[in-house]
């Protein structure tokens, strides 16, 4: 990462909303079906700069072991206090105060990636830039929640029509090696992938053994999602590539994951590894280890979105990412720009910071709450 000499920022305020986003479809993986958006809005005030950022945790803990209410909690009892008024050279000086928090790794993120926002629009760069990556757009994929075989056929062809450059199946016990068997047999071609959120465990390694037949680019997260070992050993039994994602929190996971050959694929999502900075470090280990990477998703709105876009810009993001287009999910989104994907490429916001901008009238109508935090 380009060093960049900077006088201290000083976080004058802080606001954090909570905002209720209706999802056009529900979404269903193998722990639960989601029908709302229930968004923790994190704003970051400097001198007439604002940053932003968006919590990634589900209102009760069943992605992982994080949820809304605790990050609220930890928000409002600690960390904004923390922040505001105190000032910061750069995000790498805020990760001291962070650090000492037990877990809580989406709600760092929230503060670490607002941070960044505002640190770059401070220096009037694209967080992208200030990140080391490059280019105009990046390659994406689309994640297709569980649903009737048919429907998921046709929903397929829908995004493959569109351009999307891998098709994701979320899948669980019973709902697996028959739709994939569906989808690979009228899409021979297709980069396709599986993502199990956990559902199996080494009792289903026959199961998993039936899917090296469809030449999947990975299986994501078969097992536990506080497990390392028994991913290493189910690698030995079947041949394709597992991704990691839940399982790995930290770099210190990720290495321990390498080492072990637990997966040969790892989902970067800026939430759960509690920031950009443990992110850029995930990403140099991979390349390290020549892992390849992909940028994650958690269906986040817009502000989320854009974080998402400008990691994907590094190089070692060489697997299209779960960065579709917002319109995929909601009727309205939460800034005013559209991101949208254009033949299965995502352009990056132009613009310092994340490069998009917030409309208030539209998240007035839909916050939930409301706090303000001053030094
Ligand atoms: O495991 O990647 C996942 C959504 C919610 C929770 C977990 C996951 C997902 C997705 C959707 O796969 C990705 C997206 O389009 O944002
Ligand atoms: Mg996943």
């Amino acid at each position: 990462m380009p060093s960049v000499a900077q006088h201290a920022l000083k976080i004058d305020s802080a606001e954090l909303r909570l905002v209720r986003l209706e999802l056009l479809t529900p979404f269903t993986i193998s722990t639960g079906t989601m029908h709302e958006k229930i968004i923790p809005l994190l704003i970051l005030r400097s001198g007439g700069l604002e940053g932003y950022s968006e919590g990634v945790m589900d209102p009760l803990p069943d992605y992982l072991d994080e949820q809304i209410p605790g990050a609220m909690a930890l928000l409002r009892d600690a960390l904004l206090p923390q922040v505001t008024g105190a000032a910061f050279e750069n995000p790498q000086a805020l990760e001291p105060l962070l650090a000492p928090w037990r877990g809580h790794q989406m709600t760092k993120a929230m503060v670490e990636m607002a941070f960044w926002d505002l640190w770059a629009k401070s220096l009037g760069r694209p967080i992208k830039t200030l990140l080391g990556g490059s280019g105009d757009a990046i390659d994406v994929g689309v994640s297709l929640g569980i649903g009737p075989v048919a429907e998921t056929l046709g929903r397929v062809a829908s995004h493959v029509e569109q351009g999307y450059k891998r098709i994701k199946l979320k899948i669980k016990p019973g709902h697996d090696v028959a739709l994939v068997a569906a989808v690979r047999g009228e899409f021979p071609d297709v980069a396709l992938s599986v993502d199990a959120n956990s559902a199996y465990t080494l009792a289903d390694t026959g199961m998993l053994q039936k899917l090296d037949g469809y030449g999947l680019d990975y299986i994501e997260q078969p097992l536990a999602w506080n497990d390392i070992q028994d991913h290493a050993t189910l690698q030995q039994r079947i041949s394709t590539p597992i991704c990691l994602d839940e399982s790995i929190r930290s770099v210190k996971d990720a290495r321990k994951a390498l080492q072990i050959d637990a997966g040969r694929v790892i989902n970067i999502k800026v939430g759960r590894l509690g920031g950009y900075l443990e992110s850029l470090r995930v990403h140099d280990l991979c390349a390290a280890f020549e892992v390849p990477v992909w940028c994650g998703g958690m269906l986040e709105s817009g502000i989320g979105r854009a974080h998402n876009i400008h990691l994907s810009t590094l190089p070692n993001f060489t697997k299209p990412g779960d960065t579709s287009s917002a319109s995929r999910y909601f009727a309205r989104d939460l800034i005013q720009e559209k991101l949208e994907a254009v033949g299965g490429r995502m352009p990056v916001p132009e613009g310092p910071g994340i490069g998009v901008t917030p409309d208030w009238t539209f998240i007035d109508s839909i916050t939930l709450s409301t706090e303000s935090f001053s030094g």
